[in-house]
């Protein structure tokens, strides 16, 4: 390792491109400042200033063609160095066409493809959600060079910049996690500036310094600077990214930096003393830029030079962005899903019936088939390695694939789902598994993040992932944590598709359209379906594939219908006995087949509409509420509703069947709907 101290100054060319980034950075923050935010021209405006210095060295630093940089609202300047044009950079505030994002996100949320340096993933507007991507990024590199002996990735980094506000949160520890437990070429840049909008620094870490904080800390090297003094930022970021370009290990840089505006336009930083505020002013790294370079590099005309020619650049960009047209609102709705999303196309079945299987085995049979074809798929999640997962879906597979392809996780969904987030945008196909539903909570975060993606930034980044999940009620018991179905949640959440199979047919053709399709998609295996009669079917083979938003007619009827999907079709089927009722399988939530429940209850004229999730805001009514409006005239009695109460699912059987929908309920109710 190189220390701070014998770095070797660098070159004037160097100083000159980090003057040209501050300068264009200052004169961004100046204009929007000043004359765009109170016009009302920008609405988000997060100065930089202050934060400026140290980000335009750091960029200059990544530029190997595989780094990746997950950033945040204060950003801009290492953006900038990275490629972004001070006139997209005003078009983003303006909310004009030709931004990065085309008015869909703040300008300040950044995302940049790789032009000459490395790659900006596609940032949050969540403090701390950041990271795990991050870390994602830093082991795919490493996965690339490594696992699959890409020698393009070898030196290549991750680097994630965020405030010292951002140390406190789940997604900062989850990746600290992540990064050093693996060893992973992770540089963690915490420009800290004592504040997170106006609570200080002592709230997020005690004592005020996280890098103090985190001595004690395994596989993890330490650097600490003053962000605003150009040389001894220079020598620390230097060695810093030196040491993760070497793959030593994960660091941590704690830049000690001014915030001199404040929080964003609108705040006024009335909680800072004028003692603060003259310090800070003090600590502006411009002045003491400018100070540097004329000392030792080059003339005050030279420096005069400079400034002059980039206010009129910058100048020129603003004037074009203030003349942009606004982004096309035919398209605003586009770019959800992925083209592909809508194909109709099933995949070929076997010639000769596969063996028979329960649904356990089909979804590790799938997933076995598809590591063999993609050395790019890599399973992960709590316990599915050397154990092969709590429900046993990925047993052996770990033996056979090797611990780089199937591997445990540190305990933390928003690390799981984060670090697929920063994987999948590197190109890899991560399906990782979430032990049960409700185990996906700490994950919202990056789940909705990851489902937004595609849309904020036109289709310029994706994170496809295929997220495993066990739900519902057990063969014997429910509670209210491992027995959760929540689907609805899920159907909610913008950009994700939803399969929910009844049987092993379903699932396997399901799981592999996601596996090899374009968008983030939850896999949903219920629990009581895993290993029983019911579920079981023959393999349909290694190509068998199944589109989305296809119902599967499960049995023929014409006094009414029940539309429903994973245990309750087993369910409904036992309660129709004996009695003339359709029963539409929906085999996927979203995209959910509207076309056939249309058709199906066209036909019977009565319906019935049941789900295992829970009442209030279920798919239930949105299909209630769709049959009401575009079949009303067909319907001979109301569109009748059954699900799971509002309450926890209760562990005591008894009580559970008093709460989930029952094959005697369900019989209850198709009796009395049938002759209504
Ligand atoms: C998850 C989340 N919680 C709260 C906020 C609101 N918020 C935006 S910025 C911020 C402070 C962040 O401070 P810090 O990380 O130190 O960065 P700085 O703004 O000081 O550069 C807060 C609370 C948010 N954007 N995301």
């Amino acid at each position: 390792m190189i220390a701070p101290t014998e770095v070797q100054p660098a070159s004037k060319e160097f100083w000159l491109r980090v003057a040209r980034t501050v300068l264009t950075s200052r004169a961004i923050d100046r204009i929007e400042e000043q004359e765009m935010t109170p016009k009302g021209l920008v609405t988000y405006q997060f100065s930089a200033r202050g934060h400026d210095l140290a980000q335009a060295i750091l960029s200059e630093m990544i530029t190997h063609p595989h780094d990746g940089a997950t950033c945040y609202y204060r950003s801009r300047p290492f953006v900038l160095g990275q490629g972004l044009t001070a006139e997209e950079a005003f078009r983003g505030s303006l909310a004009r066409s030709g931004g990065m994002t085309d008015g869909r996100d703040i300008g300040v949320v950044h995302l940049l493809r790789r032009r000459e340096r490395g790659t900006v993933l596609p940032a949050s507007g969540d403090v701390g959600a950041q990271y795990s991507p991050g870390a994602g990024w830093a082991q795919s590199v490493q996965y690339y060079a490594k696992t699959l002996s890409d020698k393009n990735y070898e030196g290549a980094i991750s680097v994630a910049l965020g405030g010292d506000g951002s140390t406190a949160t789940n997604g900062f520890w989850a990746a600290l996690n992540i990064a050093t437990t693996l060893e992973l070429p992770m540089l963690f840049f915490i420009e800290d500036n004592g504040f997170g909008i106006s609570t200080v620094s002592d709230f997020q870490t005690p004592g005020k310094n996280i890098a103090k904080n985190l001595a004690a800390f395994t596989n993890l090297e330490l650097f600490e600077c003053k962000g605003y003094e150009p040389v001894d930022a220079e020598k620390n970021i230097r060695a810093a990214v030196e040491y993760v370009r070497t793959w030593q290990g994960p660091a941590l840089i704690r830049l000690e930096v001014p915030r001199l505006s404040g929080h964003s336009f609108v705040d006024t930083q009335s909680y800072k003393s004028p003692e603060l505020r003259k310090t800070e002013e003090s600590h502006d790294p411009l002045p003491k830029l400018e100070a540097f370079l004329t000392k030792n590099l080059i003339s005050a005309t030279e420096w005069s030079v400079l400034v002059d020619e980039v206010e009129s650049q910058v100048r020129g960009a603003s004037d074009r962005a203030l003349a942009a047209p606004i982004p096309d609102t035919s398209i605003v709705t586009k770019h959800v899903f992925s083209p592909e999303v809508q194909s109709s196309e099933e995949g070929p079945r076997s010639s000769a019936p596969g063996p028979r299987m329960n649904l356990q085995d089909a979804v590790r049979k799938v997933l076995e088939v598809e590591l063999e074809a993609n050395p790019k798929l890599l399973i992960f999640g709590e316990d599915v390695g050397a154990k092969g997962g709590v429900h046993g879906a990925t047993v052996d597979l770990q033996i056979r694939y090797g611990a780089d392809r199937v591997f445990d996780t540190s305990l933390s969904e928003e690390g799981i789902i984060g670090r697929s987030v920063g994987m999948a945008i590197s190109g890899l196909k991560p399906v990782p598994e979430i032990q049960f539903r409700k185990y996906a909570d700490p994950a919202t975060e990056q789940i909705n993040d990851c489902g937004t993606m595609r849309w904020r930034t036109l289709s310029k980044f994706s994170a496809p992932m295929v997220v495993r999940i066990p739900v519902g009620f057990g063969k014997k018991t429910g509670d209210p944590w491992h027995s959760v179905s929540g689907e609805a949640v899920f159907a909610h959440t913008i950009g994700w598709r939803i399969a929910y199979p009844s049987n092993t047919d379903d699932a396997v053709g399901l799981l592999r359209t996601a596996l090899r399709g374009d968008d983030p998609t939850f896999f949903f295996e219920h629990r009581a379906l895993l290993d029983t009669s019911q579920a079981r079917s023959n393999y349909p083979g290694d190509e068998f594939t199944l589109p989305f938003g296809k119902a599967r007619l499960h049995r023929e009827g014409t006094r009414a219908t029940v539309v429903t999907w994973g245990a309750m079709v087993d369910r409904a089927a036992q309660a129709a006995e004996g009695l003339d009722v359709e029963i539409l399988d929906m085999r996927t939530i979203v995209p959910w087949d509207k076309e056939a429940v249309l058709k199906s209850v066209k036909k019977t004229n009565r319906v019935l509409v049941l789900h295992e999730d829970n009442w209030t805001c279920g798919l239930g009514g949105e299909i209630a509420a769709t049959i009401s409006q575009e079949a009303f005239t067909c319907l001979d009695a109301p569109v009748e509703r059954l699900a799971t109460a509002d309450c926890p699912v209760p562990y005591n059987t008894t009580l559970m069947d008093v709460v989930v929908p029952t094959v005697q309920r369900i019989r209850e109710k198709l009796e009395q709907l049938v002759v209504f």
